[in-house]
């Protein structure tokens, strides 16, 4: 194929062919919100999240990542589930990212295929490196400027057709080609994408903003990942802050309120009926490591890994119970799965369990004299710094309640 505007052409058409939702292509360059991204770190809002400091230089630019890309073709494959989940007492809610198999492996796969189309169309070996989450990129700002969408006030790369539930990837690319903007760019979007608010079609909408439990995003477009609750119940390895566990509500993996109240979600077209139901809280918190590497390992699940679930299922009960409305039955339930979980292998796990326990008897105080017994015994045998003072805490909390019981 000769003239270069059709091979792009051809290559989107491939991406389509392959499964993708959109994709669109642009010519490597530097990139145009790295500045924003730098005040971002500047002001602490990566967090604990440390490899975005050290990959701060490379994302200037994709060239500094591969010096022999000329283009970059980006990707998006929409993940909406067909049905909401039935909510009860101990179901656990998750982020629909995270309701079928794993993304990167699908997406790595699928963009591996369209390189090896790309050399087809192209008649010749193209050297290329796909990522999706693997390289240090801006997928958000590369997405905008294919012609994907825009960057919406919940920092989300939302799709006018599709809207924001999209897992996005490309291609690096060693090929000159012109820009073959996808679907769902619109007006200045391919030409000056991110470059002011004007290139977005939130408009007055402010919905994600106020609707976000715990305040992460501090202002349009700027998500405080410290706040954002992916970050305490995905990446971190310890404890989320004591102020941050009540305003984390029952998410157990994720969070999705930031898309869910999004007006451009309401009518984006679903990729998959009901997946399996993941456990419920209690048995998140029964399951033994073994079991769970066999069974979830390679589920999104697998990166918080059984602990850090263990963790999450303790923070979210404790929340859920304490707002209450269980019954006696569900009640004793959930707080016998509690103080079972101060025995569990993991530290942060039996730390988590003693901070949910103290919060659960706050609305169940028929739980507190039991709580109180079996967290005195499992401070006494507890070695580890960060859980002997979860379990001193809630022993302070429980006592409290006592004194005013
Ligand atoms: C680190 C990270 C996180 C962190 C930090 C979140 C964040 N807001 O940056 C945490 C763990 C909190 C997180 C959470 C989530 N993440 Co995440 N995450 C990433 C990752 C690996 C890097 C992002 C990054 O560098 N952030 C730092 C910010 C400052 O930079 P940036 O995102 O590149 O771009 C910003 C600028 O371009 C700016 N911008 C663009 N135009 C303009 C214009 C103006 C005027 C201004 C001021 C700014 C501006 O807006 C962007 C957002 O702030 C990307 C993959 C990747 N390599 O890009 C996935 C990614 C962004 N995450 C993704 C997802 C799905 C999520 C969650 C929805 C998961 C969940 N359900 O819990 C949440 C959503 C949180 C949210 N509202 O953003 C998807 C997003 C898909 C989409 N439609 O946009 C990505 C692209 C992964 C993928 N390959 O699909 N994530
Ligand atoms: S994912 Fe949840 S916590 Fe994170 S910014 Fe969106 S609404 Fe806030
Ligand atoms: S909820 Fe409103 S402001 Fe937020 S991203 Fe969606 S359209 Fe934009």
């Amino acid at each position: 194929m000769g003239d270069s505007q059709a091979l792009a052409q051809a290559i989107r058409q491939a991406a389509l062919d392959l499964g993708f939702d959109d994709a669109g292509l642009v010519p490597a360059g530097p990139t145009l919100t790295h500045g924003f991204y730098l005040d971002w770190l500047k002001d602490g809002l990566g967090g604990e999240l440390t490899y975005l400091t050290r990959h701060a230089e490379l994302k200037a630019d994709p060239r500094r990542v591969a010096p022999w890309a000329q283009t970059v073709l980006m990707t998006a494959r929409g993940y909406r589930p067909a049905a909401p989940r039935p909510e009860g007492n101990f179901s656990s809610r998750t982020a629909r990212y995270a309701w079928g198999p794993d993304y990167h492996l699908d997406m790595r796969e699928r963009l591996d295929r369209l390189g090896r189309e790309v050399e087809r169309l192209a008649g010749q070996p193209v050297r290329r490196r796909s990522f999706v989450d693997t390289a240090p990129l801006m997928e958000r700002e590369w997405a905008a400027r294919a012609g994907l969408g825009w960057v919406g006030k919940n920092g989300l790369l939302i799709h006018p057709r599709l809207g924001s539930y999209l897992f996005l990837g490309g291609v690096l690319l060693e090929l000159p080609l012109p820009s073959a903007p996808g679907s769902g760019g619109f007006s200045r979007s391919a030409e000056t994408p991110g470059a002011s608010q004007a290139d977005s079609r939130c408009g007055t909408c402010q919905a994600c903003i106020a609707a976000c439990p715990t305040g992460a995003i501090t202002a349009p477009r700027r998500v405080d990942a410290r706040r954002c609750i992916a970050t305490p119940t995905i990446e971190s390895k310890g404890l989320p802050p004591l102020e941050l566990r009540p305003h984390m509500g029952d998410w157990v993996f994720g969070c999705d309120v930031c898309q869910e109240v999004c007006p451009w979600n309401r009518k984006a077209p679903s990729r998959h009926g009901p997946a399996e139901d993941p456990p419920e809280l209690d048995r998140w918190l029964m399951l033994d490591p073994a079991s769970f590497q066999q069974r979830y390992r390679h589920t999104p699940y697998g990166r918080p890994g059984a602990g850090g679930m263990a963790r999450n299922a303790a923070l979210a009960l404790g929340n859920r119970l304490a707002a209450g409305g269980w019954d006696e039955l569900s009640a004793g339930r959930g707080l016998t799965a509690l103080l079972q979980a101060l025995g569990r292998a993991e530290p942060v796990a039996r730390g988590a369990a003693a901070w949910a326990l103290g919060r659960a008897c706050q609305a169940r105080p028929e739980g507190r004299v039991a709580a109180q017994g079996l967290l005195a015994a499992a401070l006494a045998r507890e070695s580890d710094p960060s859980a002997r003072q979860e379990m001193e805490q809630a022993l302070a909390v429980l006592k409290a309640l006592g004194a005013t019981a």
